[in-house]
């Protein structure tokens, strides 16, 4: 239960918001119960760990919840913190580690949203921004190993979860991600060689079938 002593994530598989939380907990080696929701019919546990947005992920720490992904990271990253930093200890470092976590948020899901569920020109338009803003990625990476420079990094763990999505966007929108963005193909391969990354992400063909019917879902065909 809840109320417990202990680490608890109500998750749904393929977010990658939740996948966000799962690898900052590996790359920490926090044990914790996972907990599959069934977004149709959200469990009472979660609505009441998150009664304003009630979605998922939630971190329900020694029974308090912790909403919403990057929030979670970085509390993750407090209250972890003799292992595996991820934010730097820089306050100017911290602040661009938010500012592009941010980016991520503010633009990479609804954009990639668009991608697959829209036609015609408004999906054009969304294939045309969605090549804008992993450029941006890309010249923000540059020749780092990880966005953060040698360490893997809270830029990192925000962004790592959408290249699951990678193959859905390039199916959809019927372009290639590595010729318009061949060092975030790259770095997304890097983190690939992390354990936390690795066990976390699903094939991206897994992915594509959930968009598959996600696009009969709300009748996009
Ligand atoms: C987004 C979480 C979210 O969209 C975060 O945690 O960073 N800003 C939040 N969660 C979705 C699943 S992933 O697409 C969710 O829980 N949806 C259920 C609903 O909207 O009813």
């Amino acid at each position: 239960m809840a109320s417990e002593k202990g680490v608890m994530l109500l998750d749904y598989w393929v977010s990658p918001f939740g996948q966000r939380a799962r690898i900052a907990l590996a790359e920490k080696g926090v044990e914790y119960v996972y907990k599959e929701e069934n977004l149709g019919q959200k469990s009472e546990l979660l609505l009441k760990s998150n009664p304003v947005h009630k979605k998922i992920p939630v971190l329900i720490h020694d029974g308090k919840p912790v909403c919403e992904s990057l929030i979670i990271v970085e509390y993750i990253d407090d209250v972890w913190s003799d292992k595996a930093p991820l934010l730097p200890s820089d306050p100017y470092q911290r602040a661009q580690a938010r500012f592009w976590a941010d980016f991520v948020d503010k633009k990479v899901y609804d954009c990639g949203t668009r991608l697959w569920k829209l036609k015609g020109d408004e999906q054009e338009a969304a294939k045309k921004e969605m090549i804008e803003i992993l450029q941006l990625l890309e010249a923000q990476l540059g020749d780092k190993k990880y966005f953060g420079g040698d360490t893997f990094g809270f830029i990192d763990v925000a962004f790592i979860p959408f290249t699951n999505w990678f193959y859905s966007y390039e199916t959809c929108g019927n372009f290639s991600i590595e010729e318009v963005a061949p060092k975030l193909v790259a770095w997304a391969k890097r983190c690939m060689e992390r354990e936390s990354v690795a066990k976390t992400l699903y094939d991206p063909k897994k992915v594509y079938e959930f968009v598959c019917t996600l696009k009969k879902r709300f009748g996009v065909e």
